[in-house]
């Protein structure tokens, strides 16, 4: 049977990017058979500047937005990456799996460890080996990820095939997981700027479209998104050279089900002014629910705690006998 695995850092609230690109694909995976495990990965988030204090109370928001979302306690594993120690334990046999050469060529390590990569936790660079074990640690075939997720994929499977290769003995130990991106929504941008992803740790609040924000602050943020003079083209290909316009209509595709033919066939010729208001209304009525739901969970610490708690067992139900495995294939001493 297929087996779910995704994640997200609680390095803040959930974003329309982190739901649009990722966590909307994990509430239909439960309707087919397969088995689910979504952590809210908090030992990734360590791989940047972080408070202690607070990250308990974030991987507590994850997991709330995560079953506000559709996310079904009861079918899936929700629980937080560092109560799985398993996590950890295959994350070292899998650093000395990966080579120094693939990790040099990721560019999300690039892209944050930012000009000053001397500077950067050597568990920033070394993120993507702990990605791959969270996956393999329940031998997964299937991650529900965003479209900037590929790259740290593509390398989860080189380690998977790696290990088979070299402590396999002709077996095959781990599948390779196969990424699931969806067509649409893969890739939301910032609201301030159209070449950056929305991201949870930019440092304008402005710049995304939290799961939390209400029906007032999604308006006020669409009002002010960064956009161009020039009213919406008639055809798809007038969007390419205009970065902020097409994540905008791409965002209106995606949030009423429509494709971005069809929203320009609507839109084109008119200004901003005329579409970012049918923008924030689709927005708020698509995000109300969640943030409802979201708003009534996150006062309910107690139910939350049982959920993460419950969640940790059955994941650890299903990674203890894989670890266990892998021990023995890479040569640990037992009695
Ligand atoms: N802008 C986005 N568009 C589509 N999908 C996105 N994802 C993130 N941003 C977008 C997807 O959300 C999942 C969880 O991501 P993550 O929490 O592991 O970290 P990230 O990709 O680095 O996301 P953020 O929001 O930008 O977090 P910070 O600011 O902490 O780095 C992944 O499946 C991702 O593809």
């Amino acid at each position: 049977p297929d087996r779910i695995l995704s994640g997200m850092q609680p390095t803040g609230g959930l974003h329309l990017g982190n739901y649009l690109g990722a966590l909307k694909n994990w509430v239909p995976m439960q309707d087919t058979g397969a088995e689910c495990f979504f952590c809210a990965v908090d030992m990734h988030a360590m791989t940047v500047e972080y408070d202690p204090a607070v990250l308990p109370d974030r991987v507590r928001g994850v997991a709330a937005a995560y079953v506000a979302a559709g996310v079904d306690p009861e079918r899936s594993a929700i629980f937080a990456q560092s109560a799985v120690p398993e996590h950890a334990e295959l994350n070292w046999i899998l650093q000395c799996v990966a080579r120094m050469g693939w990790m040099e060529r990721m560019t999300q390590f690039k892209d944050k460890a930012g000009k000053d990569s001397e500077r950067a936790s050597v568990g920033l660079f070394t993120y993507p080996v702990l990605m791959a074990a969270d996956i393999l640690v329940y031998k997964a075939t299937h991650v529900p990820v965003g479209d900037d997720q590929k790259q740290h994929l593509e390398l989860s499977r080189d380690i998977a095939a790696r290990f088979n290769r070299d402590f396999g003995g002709g077996e095959i130990v781990f599948p390779l997981p196969e990424p699931v991106i969806l067509p649409t929504g893969a890739r939301v941008m910032s609201l301030k700027d159209g070449t950056k992803k929305m991201s949870k740790s930019d440092p304008s609040d402005n710049a995304r479209i939290n799961l939390h924000d209400d029906a007032d602050t999604i308006a006020k943020k669409i009002k002010k998104a960064k956009t161009d003079p020039e009213p919406l083209p008639e055809t798809a290909q007038g969007l390419e050279t205009r970065p902020e316009a097409k994540n905008l209509v791409g965002l209106y595709a995606a949030l009423t089900g429509t494709s971005v033919e069809a929203v320009l066939a609507e839109f084109g010729g008119e200004g901003f002014g005329a579409f970012k208001p049918k923008l924030a209304e689709a927005a708020v009525s698509y995000i109300a629910p969640i943030s409802e739901e979201y708003a009534r969970l996150i006062g309910d610490k107690a139910e939350i705690d049982a959920i993460l708690k419950r969640g940790a067992e059955r994941a650890r139900e299903a990674a203890v006998p894989v670890v266990a495995e892998i021990r023995d294939r890479v040569g640990y001493w037992r009695p």
